[in-house]
């Protein structure tokens, strides 16, 4: 195993796990921890002999609760557009790593916590899990690729709703089919992050399959990377509404907004 500073990796057979490991903060997502799963990725392409990837968050609560919200209220619009940079960056190295790589789910994945989940192949949720895209309630846009990866995932009109809304995914009562998401049956509470038979584990697998799966799987989606907007994203940095919500989520307080 190796301990990151928030973050920890470990090997077991030919299966990565990484592990944000904030739970105090609900996993949330700062400098320190984007650049720690930077490294764990580093060292995960090295390794030759895994085979899947398995992301979760350490705790019962959270998967992660997005970016740091503390941390957020802190930075200055240049610093702030490099942290959406460093967050689109690694997502993005997650996302082209040549193997299957499982978001393990076992409570909210909020925010950036969701963008980091969606850049992963599958979403295994617990029960108990929920998803959503709440950055509207702070004065934000999701500011890590989210945009673009939730469309993908869930479709224009769900994807409006979450991040429009601010709705958020819980289980559904009854299973629907063709969902995006593996939710666990209710008696777990832990998502069971491998989705494959005990029978069939990834090192039984051909490696080739997270090949074949990045040059024909995504195909649909070739060209489509998620935009930075870096002038729009800046722009929403520099404006008031933002401080605003992100310092009344600190005040655990209701924002007041102004203007439209
Ligand atoms: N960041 C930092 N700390 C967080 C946090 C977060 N996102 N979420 C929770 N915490 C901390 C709390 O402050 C609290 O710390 P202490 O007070 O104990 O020190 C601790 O975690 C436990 O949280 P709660 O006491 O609130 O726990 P509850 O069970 O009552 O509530 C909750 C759990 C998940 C419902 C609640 O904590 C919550 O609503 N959290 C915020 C979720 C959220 O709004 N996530 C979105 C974050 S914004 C951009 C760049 C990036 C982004 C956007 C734009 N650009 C540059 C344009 C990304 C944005 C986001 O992800």
């Amino acid at each position: 195993m190796t301990a990151f500073a928030n973050l920890l990796l470990e090997r077991a057979d030919a299966v990565a796990t990484i592990r944000l490991n904030r739970p105090k903060a609900l996993n949330a997502l700062d400098t320190a921890t984007l650049q720690d799963l930077a490294r764990a990725l580093r060292d995960v392409r090295r390794d030759g002999d895994v085979r899947a990837v398995v992301v979760t968050g350490a705790g019962d609560k959270a998967f992660s609760a997005g970016a740091d919200i503390a941390a957020m209220a802190a930075m200055s619009a240049v610093e702030g557009h490099a942290f959406s940079r460093l967050g689109h960056e690694v997502l993005g190295r997650l996302e082209a790593l040549p193997i299957p790589v499982v978001a393990a789910v076992g409570g909210v994945a909020l925010g950036g916590g969701l963008e980091l989940a969606l850049a992963c192949d599958l979403i295994v949720a617990a029960d108990r899990a929920r998803l959503g895209q709440p950055e509207i309630n702070l004065g934000l846009i999701p500011g890590f690729g989210g945009t673009q990866r939730l469309v993908w995932r869930v479709g224009v009109g769900r994807a409006r709703e979450l991040v429009y809304l601010g709705r958020q995914l819980s289980r559904p009562r009854r299973s629907a089919s063709g969902s995006s998401i593996a939710w666990c049956p209710p008696s777990s509470s832990r998502p069971r992050p491998r989705p494959w038979r005990r029978s069939s584990p990834p090192r039984r697998r051909s490696p080739d399959a997270g090949q074949a799966r990045r040059g024909g799987g995504d195909r649909g989606r070739a060209g489509h990377r998620p935009a930075l907007r870096e002038r729009g994203l800046r722009r929403r940095v520099r404006q008031r509404g933002p401080r605003r919500g992100l310092r009344a989520f600190l005040e655990r307080r209701t924002p007041a907004w102004k203007g439209r």
